[in-house]
């Protein structure tokens, strides 16, 4: 950062309880041919607008947004670089809706064509349907990209808890899926913090035992989340989860990524079938509603395309800046 003042147009809001800060003036001029390669020169050189942006004073634990870009491809409307308290992810569902909901609210994003969109993001391309109603966006589904189950039956001692069994599923992010056995019975019996606590050593236990890496796209690799899975709480839902990213957050929202790799893992373990909706549950109860669309191959691997739907909620212009003269310019983490 220079010594200058940087400040930040924003429109706050949020996808089915979780936090979408999208940047709508501010974002950085990136290099790169492809939002990876936007991805990673951000990573390199601008990273201070995410931990400022995300991170304590100015964020939260459970703090994500993005930036919309012009498209770099003539097949495609926009694009978006995500950023949370985590990094920049590949791909955020909850994100997608939020941004998509507040770019067309906001005259941000021009679609060619009235209710549809094509989208890049890091981890690929994607699509995207939207309902309106008056001049509110009510519902954005998003055609994700490929999602599949990478390994099966990783075996964790967790101290204090017990032996694990768990999957690693891919939907955008690779994930941790860990269904109920043993010594998880559900996410009420555990409880929100517990399952921070449990989550963070979990992710460190699996990152040591396996490294996911993608079929196509190396620099996206490593398992970043951990998905608890269980059954639905109320009428009408196929499953609930508690999604656990960053150091302290639980998605509020089912999780666009997260349920993608859920579906990717019950459909690969014959649990659910090409046509099937997943109606997905947060730790809130909030909804999306998943389906598997396609059965696809990833690099030669077997794998779906999923969908997700959801809705986004803006709740107000937040001008934020960002001044070397703060001694917590660049934001801070208390874990
Ligand atoms: O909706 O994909 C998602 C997501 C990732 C992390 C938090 N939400």
């Amino acid at each position: 950062m220079n010594g200058m003042r940087h400040t930040f147009f924003c429109i706050d809001g949020h996808t089915a309880g979780n936090p979408v800060r999208l940047v709508a003036g501010g974002a950085p001029l990136l290099r790169g041919a492809t939002m990876e390669d936007k991805r990673q020169d951000f990573l390199a050189r601008f990273d201070w607008i995410r931990t400022g942006l995300c991170f304590e004073p100015r964020g939260h634990d459970m703090m994500s947004g993005g930036f919309i870009y012009p498209p770099m491809r003539d097949d495609t409307d926009c694009s978006i670089l995500f950023i949370e308290t985590s990094g920049c992810l590949p791909m955020c569902g909850h994100g997608t809706i939020g941004i998509v909901t507040f770019g067309l609210e906001h005259g941000l994003i021009q679609p060619r064509e009235p209710g549809k969109l094509r989208i890049e993001v890091p981890a690929g391309i994607i699509d995207i349907e939207y309902r309106t109603e008056e001049n509110r966006v009510s519902a954005v589904r998003i055609r994700n990209v490929p999602a599949y189950l990478a390994q099966r039956d990783i075996q964790i001692d967790v101290p204090g808890f017990g032996t694990l069994s768990i999957d690693v599923a891919y939907g955008g992010n690779y994930y941790a899926i860990i269904e109920p056995q043993g010594p998880y019975s559900g996410l009420d019996a555990l409880g929100a913090a517990r399952i921070v606590e449990l989550s963070r050593e979990i992710r460190s236990l699996v990152r040591q035992a396996y490294e996911p890496v993608h079929p196509l796209e190396p620099t996206i690799r490593g398992v970043s989340h951990v998905l608890w899975a269980d059954r639905p709480k109320s009428d009408g839902a196929d499953g609930r989860n508690a999604v656990f990213y960053g150091e302290r957050a639980i998605d509020r929202s089912p999780c666009g990524t997260g349920t993608s790799a859920r579906m990717a893992h019950l459909h690969a373990t014959g649990r659910l079938a090409v046509g099937d909706a997943f109606v997905h549950e947060s730790y809130i109860c909030s909804r999306f509603i998943g389906r598997v669309e396609a059965e696809t191959k990833l690099g030669g691997l077997p794998a779906i395309v999923p969908s997700i739907e959801g809705s986004a909620i803006s709740t107000g212009f937040n001008t934020i800046w960002i001044d070397k003269a703060d001694p917590f310019w660049a934001g801070f983490t208390v874990v």
